[in-house]
């Protein structure tokens, strides 16, 4: 199945908010916030109402950053994840019934509890760059192929 979704990553430097997911995909890993649009709805209008579904703080701006195709050969399924970047918000994070959110200095982030992708992405995020590109997870779960490019 072919999914589009939506990665909102929170950051007031030198944190980055996380949240560990305690249920459905990527439940045990410290994620983004994120998750499919509603029919009518905009890829960001979905990000900024995942951001606040999932730990109740208000995205008053956000910036999309990069765009990520993951294929997961196990199940076939592919998503295209729509990666945005909120610098200005608003509230304090709460934990959900999803997540439960805290803060990590961007020198500390958990990449060993985190997706094996974000170790790529999330440094050119930081940096403050723009990227696309496709990561092909394997039968078992790792990280067989991928393409990671910089978009000017
Ligand atoms: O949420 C974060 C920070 N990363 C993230 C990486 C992923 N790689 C594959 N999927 C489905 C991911 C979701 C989130």
């Amino acid at each position: 199945m072919r999914t589009t979704t939506t990665l909102c990553t929170i950051y007031r430097h030198p944190d980055i908010l996380l949240g560990m997911k305690k249920r459905g995909f990527g439940a045990g890993r410290w994620n983004g916030f994120g998750g499919k649009s509603h029919p009518g709805e905009s890829i960001e209008d979905a990000a900024i109402r995942e951001v606040r579904e999932e730990c109740g703080l208000r995205a008053d701006r956000i910036e999309k950053v990069g765009l990520i195709e993951f294929t997961f050969e196990k199940t076939g399924d592919i998503q295209e994840v729509h990666l945005f970047l909120c610098e200005d918000f608003a509230g304090e994070p709460v934990e959900t019934e999803e997540m439960e959110p805290r803060w990590f200095p961007i020198a500390e982030l958990p990449y060993a509890d985190m997706w094996p992708d974000d170790k790529f992405w999330m440094p050119l995020l930081i940096g403050g760059k723009k990227f696309a590109g496709k990561f092909i997870f394997g039968e078992d779960g790792r990280i067989k192929n991928h393409t990671l490019e910089i978009i000017d």
